[in-house]
């Protein structure tokens, strides 16, 4: 049979299960990546697991999201990352040297291995040729103790793109076409792997815009062959001898093919507050715009910012507005500066920030109430930004520089056929000593924890009998950010569950702590797609904090899903629309025989004790979900098994 690339990769590291569709499997996992705002969480579980080393090839971990020191939590779990790294064998990237993605894709990314990260946007690495997928950061723990990933495999998806991209239409225009026409569910269970001649035009920067943004669609990961272009990538990082020519068989088969004539694209915007909500640019051109923000894992490579830098090179900001630029590595930043392109931002009047994911998780930069924002990144979630009305917009560089002269959405092929002049860079700054490598001596290095650290909560075994209120009921495709925002203020308490368990829903409904903790805990009930977006396990943790014992929903995301199976939540499916009508926030639900129907994975009739009646749910579990969930959660029973 001619194969993909996607199952090249999965056959070579298949452990358990059949490579078909839908179907479960168990990947043998090369590298693992964690940064700083799942990572303490990972790091816990990881010591809980109670192995001496890590038993992958590498591992890595990076200190990017939670850079604001405005309290000692920040910086202590820095610390403790660190020191973390260093005696259970991590590479550990300092603050200031960059967003994991960006990093990992410039220094260590390789063809045909497997990476597992506790970030959603980890497939940014699908850009050369590898296949890199988001987890929770329990998964990530597991993974680093030697144990293979599980999950469903997923239909492979041929993103068959011809043609070449037109002047001021960026890569970033492919994927908001893509969710435009997919939604951000329409990659549920799928990988995107991309092909054909238009491939071809795309350098990895531009490549690495894609499959970062497939994690919104929801897909698995994406991945793109490991040609031509990523040798020459390599060899601008001095990096060849990690590249290996690895594509898809000629004529290979896929489950489903989408193409995307890239000549026919035009620039598009993500309206506020949902990146499938695109449209072409020219139904939102006019409208006053008060910040644009540049940079992200998503726009801010050297390609990227340098183009910006041809942008502004002589003219000046728009006075209305705030225009933020973000470097997406030292490596960049450093390049950018060198180049004479950061002189030209500064001279326009840019905000220059470190090289971080800033603004892009609401550290710092929250822009004015009410206010359009032009943001280079992947998520425009409603209050993402740290300001409650924001009118976030997802636009390409073209688009965010074009906004920032003109102080109104603008599309820049208005600014004329003559494009930007970009110098192409002949080699790479390489400097590698953010980067520190684990102690040889291990059993020297004491691992620092500081106050906010808080020991890992566990749950107890499942009951086999559960009468819990409804807590609240949402709607499609509620987010990992609406059940537990990040942002300044949040993000210091990624290691301390008490704390942040008072942000739960904290945007969509305040109270939800309280009743949740007055009620003794208690259901949520959700709508299709719940959970998608973020990896973030704190969104299932902290839930399980206050006493959550189960979900009921219409679908989930793959990772939220995964999570909440992990920390011990029941994640219960209601099919049936009118069932799903006649429940509401104050119903008191009643499971019985819970256990007896887990290990039978079968249907479950669960009364509304209040309304008296019944409603059919669904669990649709494997045998190893089914196990996790009777041990009341992963670590749970991993310790039984030893
Ligand atoms: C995000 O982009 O939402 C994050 C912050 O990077 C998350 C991880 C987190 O919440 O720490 C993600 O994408 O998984
Ligand atoms: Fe950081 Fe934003 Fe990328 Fe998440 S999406 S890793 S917050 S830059």
């Amino acid at each position: 049979m001619k194969e993909n690339l996607v199952m090249k990769i999965f056959k070579s590291h298949l452990v358990e299960g059949t490579l078909k569709p839908g179907n479960d499997i168990g990947l043998r996992v090369d590298e693992t990546l964690l940064q700083d705002a799942t990572g303490t969480m990972a790091a816990l579980q990881f010591e809980a697991i109670g192995i001496p080393r890590i038993k992958v090839k590498r591992a890595f971990t990076f200190v990017d999201h939670n850079m604001l020191q405005t309290g000692f939590q920040n910086a202590d779990d820095h610390r403790f990352l660190q020191t973390f790294s260093n005696k259970y064998g991590l590479y550990f990237s300092k603050p200031g040297n960059g967003i994991c993605h960006q990093v990992y894709l410039e220094r260590f990314s390789k063809p045909g291995i497997v990476l597992l990260g506790a970030d959603s946007h980890t497939p940014n690495a699908g850009a050369t040729g590898m296949i890199a997928i988001g987890a929770g950061g329990l998964d990530v723990a597991v993974a680093m103790a030697g144990r293979p990933y599980y999950t469903k495999m997923p239909a492979v998806v041929h993103v068959k793109l011809t043609g070449r991209l037109k002047p001021w239409v960026a890569s970033k225009d492919i994927m908001l076409e893509l969710l435009r026409r997919l939604t951000v569910k329409g990659g549920v269970g799928k990988v995107f792997e991309f092909g054909g001649e238009g491939v071809k035009t795309l350098s990895v920067p531009e490549r690495a815009t894609i499959a970062n943004l497939g994690a919104e669609l929801g897909t698995t990961t994406s991945i793109f062959p490991s040609d031509q272009r990523v040798l020459e990538y390599f060899k601008l990082q001095k990096r060849d001898k990690d590249y290996k020519p690895f594509t898809a068989d000629p004529d290979a088969e896929y489950d489903e093919v989408v193409e995307i004539a890239l000549d026919k694209l035009t620039p598009l915007v993500a309206r506020p507050s949902m990146p499938d909500k695109a449209v072409p640019i020219t139904e939102e051109e006019g409208k006053d715009v008060r910040q644009v923000c540049i940079g992200s894992c998503n726009n801010s490579s050297y390609d990227d910012l340098m183009l910006v830098g041809a942008m502004l090179k002589g003219k000046k900001v728009h006075p209305d507005v705030s225009l933020t630029v973000t470097p997406g590595s030292k490596q960049v930043f450093e390049m950018v500066a060198a180049s004479g392109a950061l002189q030209h931002m500064i001279g326009a009047g840019a905000r220059i920030l470190e090289a971080a994911c800033g603004p892009c998780i609401g550290m710092g930069q929250a822009p004015p109430s009410g206010s359009v924002s032009i943001r280079t990144m992947n998520r425009n979630f409603l209050g993402r930004s740290g300001t409650p009305d924001d009118r976030v917009y997802l636009a390409s560089p073209y688009v965010a520089a074009a906004c920032a002269l003109k102080g109104r959405i603008y599309d820049p092929r208005r600014l004329g056929s003559k494009l930007p002049v970009i110098r192409k860079a002949k080699s790479f700054i390489i400097d590698d000593s953010n980067i520190i490598k684990p102690s040889g001596k291990p059993g020297k290095v004491v691992v620092e924890k500081g106050p906010n650290i808080k020991p890992l909560p566990l749950r107890g075994e499942l009951e086999d009998a559960i009468t819990s209120v409804i807590l609240i009921k949402v709607g499609d495709n509620i987010t990992t950010d609406h059940i537990m925002p990040a942002g300044a203020r949040v993000l210091p308490y990624r290691s301390n569950i008490p704390a942040i368990s008072d942000f739960v829903f904290y945007n969509i409904d305040r109270e939800f702590p309280k009743r949740a903790k007055q009620s003794g805990g208690g259901i949520i009930v959700g709508g299709g797609n719940y959970g998608q977006g973020s990896s973030r396990e704190h969104a299932a943790l902290a839930p399980m904090f206050l006493g959550v014992k189960a979900v009921m929903a219409k679908s989930y995301a793959r990772i939220h899903r995964s999570n909440l199976i992990n920390f011990g939540i029941i994640p219960l499916i209601i099919r049936d629309q009118a069932a799903f009508d006649s429940i509401e926030q104050g119903d008191t639900i009643v499971m019985e025989n819970i256990r007896e129907h887990i290990k039978k994975d079968d249907r479950m009739s669960v009364s509304i004790k209040n309304r008296d009646k019944t409603i059919e749910v669904y669990l649709d579990t494997n045998a190893r979900e089914r196990k996790i969930l009777l041990s009341g959660g992963l670590l749970n029973m991993i310790k039984q098994e030893a």
